[in-house]
This record gives structure tokens, sequence and C-alpha cells, in this order.
């Protein structure tokens, strides 16, 4: 009998350990009311070969869950967005499609046919559109959905390969139009463009007070053949009342406080863009793409 009640009581227990045990939703989108239902229902059935691929690539270093803390770099942060890309679509509880809006000087336009999910990354692409008979690329931003002042951003990118186009993962925080009070009411900040392939270009930049006749920028750029050798590497950008600070795979590259520092919430955008800067396309060449692994944001845990 006594042994029957142990035994019992193992089964219990086993059970019990089971149930903690359950896998949580580690892809964490921003809460969001619009689209709760999405997270839960239309999450696609996985293989058990997919299932431990996930759990290999979790980095137990990283916050997993939003408003975990993270040590980076020394200083404590709260991480306040993370996609991963882990769903077979975009969220949309994360990010909306740019509108379609002619770019930069060969008259590209973004267009949400050119960003996918595929295989648990996010996809930019540039194709030539024949019937609207120019170059379409892939932006999307999140506006109005989750902005923020200050903190850390990053994103994992395997950049192009081919000239032609450029590749970013910025920031629009406040009114970049406003003239006056430099870039304090309103900057643009580049976290990163990735802007020939050819030159093997890598640029951080500021720009404020509009893009005409009163427009600021102050900017940097290396050229990193390391940096487009198809693998994802890390752009990040630590942004405090004091200045700004941009980092590759960790690395400190640039600091800046041009403009004064901005002290409005900002959006982040990643966007591909067909231009003269990025040295001439080559039809041949497309569609080319560009993947991000993930993006993350986090405030600093002493402003939470
Ligand atoms: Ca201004």
């Amino acid at each position: 009998m006594k042994k029957l009640i142990l035994l019992l009581v193992f089964a219990l227990c086993l059970s019990l350990l089971g149930s903690c045990a359950a896998p949580s939703n580690s892809d964490n989108s921003q809460p969001d009311s619009k689209n709760d239902s999405e997270t839960v229902t239309d999450t696609p059935k996985k293989t058990d070969n997919e299932k431990e691929e996930d759990e290999e690539v979790i980095d137990e270093t990283r916050a997993q869950n939003l408003g975990e803390t993270e040590n980076i770099m020394g200083e404590e942060y709260v991480l306040t967005f993370l996609d991963n890309f882990s769903r077979s679509y975009l969220s949309t509880s994360n990010w909306e499609y740019c509108p379609e809006w002619e770019r930069a000087d060969r008259g590209g336009k973004w267009d949400p046919k050119c960003t996918y999910i595929d295989n648990g990354k996010l996809v930019l692409s540039v194709i030539y559109d024949e019937e609207a008979a120019c170059y379409k690329s892939g932006a999307i931003r999140t506006k109005g959905i989750f902005e923020q002042a200050y903190g850390y951003f990053e994103c994992s990118m395997r950049v192009q390969n081919v000239p032609g186009f450029w590749s970013a993962f910025w920031m629009m925080c406040g009114n970049v139009g406003s003239v006056g009070s430099d870039g304090v009411d309103g900057t643009e900040i580049d976290i990163m463009e990735a802007f020939n392939a050819q030159t093997y270009g890598i640029n951080h930049a500021l720009h404020w007070d509009g893009y005409n006749e009163h427009h600021k920028s102050e900017g940097t750029s290396e050229y990193r053949e390391d940096l487009y050798d198809g693998n994802f590497h890390t752009y990040s950008m630590r942004w405090s009342p004091e200045g700004y600070k941009w980092y590759i795979d960790g690395e400190l590259m640039w600091e800046s406080s041009a403009g004064g520092v901005c002290n409005q919430p900002g959006y982040m955008k990643l966007t591909l863009e067909v231009g003269s800067w990025a040295g001439e396309i080559n039809l041949s060449d497309l569609p080319a793409t560009v993947e991000v692994d993930y993006v993350r944001a986090y405030q600093f845990a002493d402003k939470q």
C-alpha cells in the first residue's frame, strides 16, 4: 500500500513537472490588441526537427520576452521590442509596409510585394516591375506601432551582394522636417546603410531640419568587405540624452551628438532603395535580396 501511494505521488509530480515545462511562446510580438488572435491561432505546425532547430538558436544571454532585463556591454536594459520573424508571415502587430513612394534618383518605389518571410527570416527584395516599368523594393516600419525615445536598437542583417541598391536600418524620430531647434525636435538616425556592394560601403548618419535648404547632416562611412560576406552581422545604436553610439558586431564604430540629440520618440525602418549612391544596377542581378534575422529594441532599465 505504501509503495502504491509513493508511486501515485511520483506520477503526480511527473505530471506537474510536465505542465511547468510546457514550451512558452518565445516569439514576442509587441502586445497589440489589434491582432492578438493571429499570434495564437495561425502559428504554423512545426516538425520535431524544426523545433530542435528553434531551441538551438535561443541565446540564453539575451532577454527572450518583453519586459525582461538584459545586460549589454555593462548596462542594464529592458527589452521593449522583439521580432524574430519566426512566423510564416510579417507580423502586423510589429510592422506596417511603408507606403508606395518614389525613392532616390532612379524612380524606384517601395512595394509590399517585395517584403516577405522565408524560413525564419525577413526578406526584403528588389525587382524590376515590367508592368509598372520601374524598380520596386521592400520597406517596412514600426510607425504608430512601436516608437521610443532613447535606448538601444539592434538588428541582425545579411546585406546584399550586388550593386545598385542599398539596405538600411534606421529611425525617424520626432518631426525631422521641423526647421529650427537643430535635431532636438526631430532627427533621422541611420543606424546602418549598406550602400554599395562593390565598394563594401557602410554608412552611419544623422539628418535634421528637413531635407531641403535647411537640411543638416553628419555621418561617417567605412569600407568593410567582411560585412558583405553573405553572413549575418549585428548593427546597433545606443541613444541617450548625451549622444548616439553606433556598433557593428558589438564593436563601437562612431559616436556623435550632432544636432543636439533628439528627445522625441522614433520608429524603426528596414528598407531597400535603388539609387546611384549604390552604383549601377544590373537587371540580370534581380531579384536580389537582403535578410534580417531579428530586430530588438531596449530601454535603459533605470528609465523604465
Ligand atoms: Ca529641427
